[in-house]
């Protein structure tokens, strides 16, 4: 097979969540392999596949992708018909914001909230700072929902979407104060098979993070 994605610990691995549903979403056939964290020779995988040490990244035969983002691109000229960019030029450049936006800022949802799939961690990582991250990601979240009127930012599920999908978990695990709109989007997000495969194996793994 051509396609193979490789990504870190699916319970933990927030970045590599986002081109696995992206991929999913095309209906492509493509292979995922899984370099746990936290073992002896964690670093050593990844490295032997990634020019860039990190996880996730793609290789398509010889070529080699890295990047969440890159990968989400590359995926969607990959597969045009899949339309993972909305096909209105205005709504695709308000995704790809708003995409750059999650890709390059929340440092402190990020740092206070990692994404932990199976973990109840209600109440924890409420600093201002990451709660005020969370209120300008639930901001785009309502602003593009009022307008799309969902179920996902842009009506169809795009890369914009793909690059939210961690923090959708990230709201649940840590019991972020969720209102209807945003609450619907998380729903919706968690009822694509492609999350609920990844979550299921994501049980599977050991929990290597306290
Ligand atoms: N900007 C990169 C970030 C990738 C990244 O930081 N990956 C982390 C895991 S989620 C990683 O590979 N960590 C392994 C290590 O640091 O050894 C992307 O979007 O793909």
């Amino acid at each position: 097979m051509a396609l193979t994605l490789y990504v870190g610990s699916k319970r933990y691995s927030s970045w590599s969540l986002r081109p696995y549903l992206a991929l999913a979403h095309t209906g492509a056939a493509f292979e995922t392999t899984t370099i746990l964290f936290e073992q002896p020779d964690t670093k050593q995988q990844i490295a032997k596949v990634s020019p860039a040490k990190r996880v996730p990244v793609l290789h398509d035969g010889d070529l080699v992708i890295w990047d969440s983002l890159a990968i989400c691109e590359y995926v969607n000229e990959l597969y045009p018909a899949a339309n993972l960019w909305p096909a209105d030029r205005a709504q695709r450049a308000r995704a790809r914001s708003m995409s750059a936006e999650m890709h390059s800022s929340f440092v402190e949802l990020r740092t206070q909230m990692p994404m932990d799939l199976h973990s109840d961690k209600a109440g924890e990582g409420h600093t201002a700072e990451a709660l005020a991250d969370a209120h300008r990601v639930m901001a785009i979240w309502r602003e593009q929902l009022a307008a799309s009127k969902g179920p996902f930012l842009f009506g169809a599920f795009s890369i914009a979407d793909a690059m939210f999908a961690p923090v959708t978990t990230r709201f649940t695990t840590y019991g972020v104060d969720l209102d209807a709109t945003c609450r619907a989007y998380v729903d919706a997000m968690h009822a694509l098979p492609a999350f609920v495969a990844w979550k299921r194996d994501a049980a599977a793994e050991p929990a290597t993070r306290s």
